[in-house]
Parts: structure tokens; sequence; C-alpha cells
């Protein structure tokens, strides 16, 4: 039998493409290894933002609309690798929210779970559900989903936020739903820190308690945390890959405060070179002390204080420090772990 020459079997096959597009069919073997790559392809690019640039952006941001105005005054952290999409990585959100003194953000609630991870200033407060937190810098916050939430500053300092959200998560199932409170601001029905009460100090309410995969603790005040890092360290060497590195829990569960998003608090001594560590949940980090060198990838990146960086998906990421540094982390990782494909890889 003759060969049949390469360029009619690309013509005939072309063809045949075309006619069965008509009828909404594409052939799978022409996308196939692209569909189940080897390992994670990511159109997400490792990023750093430095406050110090953004910083007066945040401020104008203050001049040319209010709070209340634009319902959420953030500046969007957007990927370099998915600019128009407001996402960091493939699957989350993060933004910087600016709330100034006498401004409020209107209460209304949505599926999408939030994370606040306080960068600047004091005295703003977040309401869930009825319950106001002060807002203090390094202050861990969780927004659950589908619980009324607004944001007031009656203090006197410009206070900036990092939002963290599972935008994307939703709308890839287009689960998404949002409705407004019919007033600006919730009423008050529980006492500032009784969650902190009940939940936050070793003890539960006497059972049977519910296995709810939400933590019943909304707040996880900076001033905890630190010490808890600080006492790792006088106990025990840090881990090569992480230093002392603590996830923020649900009391109910032991598990982390919300099904989709994780949160971590690390602890990096001064001159620390780590290993590298790769895992599958793109993480985004705020340094909050010290400063050093993040190495993602093949891309080197300075970091200080109140900056934002992203590792993506599966690229290697290791620090160098300059000083002791504290750095706060959120990812999709429970929600992988959930769906049983979560990976890493020390080294
Ligand atoms: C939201 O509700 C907040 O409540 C912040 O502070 C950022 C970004 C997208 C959609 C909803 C907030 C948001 C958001």
């Amino acid at each position: 039998m003759a060969a049949i020459p390469q360029t009619s079997v690309q013509a005939a096959r072309a063809d045949f493409y075309r006619r069965m597009e008509k009828h909404n069919l594409a052939p799978l073997w022409e996308v196939l290894h692209a569909l189940v790559p080897p390992q994670p392809q990511t159109p997400c690019r490792p990023a750093l933002w430095r406050y110090r640039d953004l910083r007066p952006h945040i401020l104008e941001a203050g001049r040319v609309i209010s709070a209340k105005e634009a319902i959420r005054r953030v500046l969007v952290l957007e990927n370099p690798g998915l600019r128009g999409q407001s996402s960091i990585t493939r699957s989350l959100y993060c933004g910087l929210q600016l709330i100034l003194p006498g401004e409020i953000a209107p209460s209304h609630r949505h599926t999408q779970s939030a994370l606040r991870f306080v960068v600047e200033g004091s005295g703003a407060y977040t309401a869930v559900d009825g319950e106001r937190t002060t807002m203090r810098p390094g202050d861990f916050i969780i927004t659950p989903p589908w619980t009324w939430h607004d944001h007031g500053n009656p203090g006197n300092e410009a206070v900036v936020w990092m939002d963290g959200l599972d935008i994307n998560i939703l709308a890839l199932f287009d689960a998404q739903f949002a409705e407004n409170y019919p007033e600006d601001v919730q009423p008050v029905s529980r006492r500032e820190g009784e969650s902190y009460v009940r939940y936050g100090n070793n003890l539960l309410p006497l059972g049977p308690l519910p296995q709810s995969r939400i933590s019943p603790l909304f707040s996880y005040p900076y001033g905890r945390s630190r010490e808890t890092l600080h006492a790792l360290q006088r106990n025990a060497p840090p881990d090569a890959c992480h230093g002392w590195k603590m996830q923020y829990s649900n009391p109910l569960t032991g598990g982390f405060a919300m099904p989709t998003i994780g949160a971590f608090i690390q602890l990096l001594p001064k001159g620390f070179r780590s290993e590298p560590y790769r895992c599958t949940d793109g993480t985004v980090y705020a340094a909050v002390e010290g400063s050093g060198r993040v190495r993602i990838g093949d891309q080197s990146h300075d970091f200080e204080p109140k900056d934002t960086f992203v590792v993506p998906s599966w690229h290697a990421a290791s620090f160098q420090t300059d000083s002791e540094c504290v750095l706060f982390s959120y990812s999709d990782r429970p929600a992988q772990m959930a769906l049983g494909f979560w990976r890493e890889r020390r080294g």
C-alpha cells in the first residue's frame, strides 16, 4: 500500500475537524497531552507586591471613593499571568482593603469564604453574624460562607487588611449566591470576644457539639500566634523547609478553619537557608516581620514586612532570611485535601 502523503493526512483531518465543529464536537487527541500534563502546568506566575509601592495607591483609593460607595474599597492583587481575572492564583483572590476613620463597608453575605489578615492600623472592626472583632496588625479573621459581614472604623487610624477569598472555586462550580443586608450595619447581638471566650481557650461548651467544618472562632489574634511560634523556637529545632510553622485550626474538628481556604503562620530564624519545598496548593504569603529573600522556581524576590508574594502550584520555594521573619500564608489546601489530590515534595 502506498504511503499517504503527510500533507493530505493533515488536510483530511482539518476538514474532518471543521465538519464536526458545527455539532459542537472536538477531537480529544489534539489536546490530550495538555489536558493531563505529567505535572501541574499553571499560567499563575511567581510575583511579589512591595507594600512600599502599593501603599500610595491604596491611600489614593481612599481619596477617590468612599468605602460605602465602593461597597468594598479594595485594590486587587492580580497575578501577572492572570491579568483581568481578579485572581492571584487560579483558585484564589487576594486584595488589600482600606477603611478610613468614620467609614463603614455595608453588610452583605455570599457563599464565598473570606479571610482577613491585618496589614496596617488598628481600631477598625469586622462584624460576623452579630459579633464584632477589633482588628490589629497580624490578626487572622475569617468570614465563613453565608455569614452576614460588614466593616467599620470607629478609630482614628487608616486600617488596611489583606482579603483572601475562594472566588474561583465557587465560580468553577457555578455555585455563587450573594445578598445585601437590609441595613448598612447589622445589629450587634453578641459581645466582642464572646466566640473567643467559648472556643479560643482550649475549652468548649458542653457537648454534644456540631462537627462543623467552619470554625466557631473567627478571630485569631496575632499576639497568641506570635507567642506560640516563639515558644516552639525555644523548644525544638526548625523544620528544614518551614522553620516553625503552624496551621490555624477549627477547635471543633482540629482541621482547617474553613473548608476551602487554609491559613498558616511560620517563624524563620535569622540567617536561615531553607530547603526547597513544593506543593500543589499555590500559596499567597504576607510578610509580617523581618526581611529576606524567597526563591520561587527560577526567580528570586527580596521581601520586607507587609509585602505580599505568591508561590504558584508545584514551584519549588526556598527562603533566605536577613533577620528573624514571621510569614503568614493561605492557600486552597483544605479543598485539595478533601478531594484527595493534594501533594507535596520536600527538597
Ligand atoms: C468581600 O465581600 C469583601 O467582605 C472583600 O470585605 C473582598 C472581593 C470579592 C467579593 C466579595 C469583604 C471581596 C468581597
